[in-house]
């Protein structure tokens, strides 16, 4: 099984009220394809976040067995496990790491806070039921409507389109959990047959991304346009 020990303690600890284990990275239960899962791990290496991936094969249905439904009952990757908290969500993720690990990715600042809130529901929103549903069809043979897919991904390329307008990053000037949350399904849309030609503040966004320190990739799917 994968996952299911944690690290055993060492016999002699020398901090007592500090559990010792062989490491304190951060544990991923990860699916290499999945955008929510590149997103977390996307942001653990941005941010210089000391982490482990472990692999999760969701074509084997593990994710709906145990030990993963204890982590996550919501039978969905990705899950993170620090220490002995566990979170699931990606955005929920990416909060929770920022907040204890690198908080100028998200900024105390109530407007900017509440604008990178925006663009995280932005991603579970209209990112989700766009661009990512969309590849959903073409990578792994989802049952869903790829007219309504693309017309709701145009949607929200329009407006992420037009709100970079000006600006480098989502929120404020420099990049934030925001511009982590939306970049991996964006990236990724040609494999889903949407075409980020009309886009060129998007394309020039997302290549800052991928010109930041510590940048790290999803695996490209050749399907769709990407092909
Ligand atoms: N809201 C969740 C969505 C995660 C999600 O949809 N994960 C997919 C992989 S990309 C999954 O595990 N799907 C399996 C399922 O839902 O049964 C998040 O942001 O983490």
């Amino acid at each position: 099984m994968l996952w299911t020990s944690r690290p055993a303690p060492v016999e002699f600890n020398p901090h007592p009220r500090k559990p010792m284990t062989m490491s304190n990275a951060i544990r991923i239960p990860n699916f290499a394809l999945s955008g929510h899962s590149h997103r977390v791990v996307l942001f653990a290496n941005l941010a210089g976040i000391d982490h482990t991936l472990i692999d999760v094969d969701l074509a084997a249905g593990e994710h709906k067995k145990e030990p993963f439904l204890s982590l996550n009952p919501f039978g969905q990757v990705p899950v993170i496990e620090d220490g002995d908290t566990v979170v699931t969500d990606s955005n929920a993720i990416l909060v929770y790491l920022a907040r204890k690990y690198a908080p100028d990715w998200l900024p105390a600042d109530a407007a900017k806070e509440a604008g990178i809130q925006k663009f995280l529901s932005f991603a579970a929103g209209e990112i989700a039921y766009g661009p990512a549903a969309a590849r959903l069809i073409t990578v792994f043979g989802a049952g869903l409507d790829p007219e309504r897919t693309a017309a709701v991904a145009e949607i929200a390329f329009t407006r992420l389109e037009n709100h970079l307008n000006g600006r480098d990053w989502l929120v404020g000037d420099r990049p934030t959990i925001a511009d982590v949350a939306i970049y991996s399904y964006t990236a990724h849309a040609p494999e889903g047959n949407v075409s980020l030609d009309g886009y060129p503040n998007i394309r020039a966004h997302l290549d800052r991304i991928t010109g930041l320190p510590g940048f790290v990739a999803m695996p490209s799917t050749p399907v769709g346009l990407a092909a």
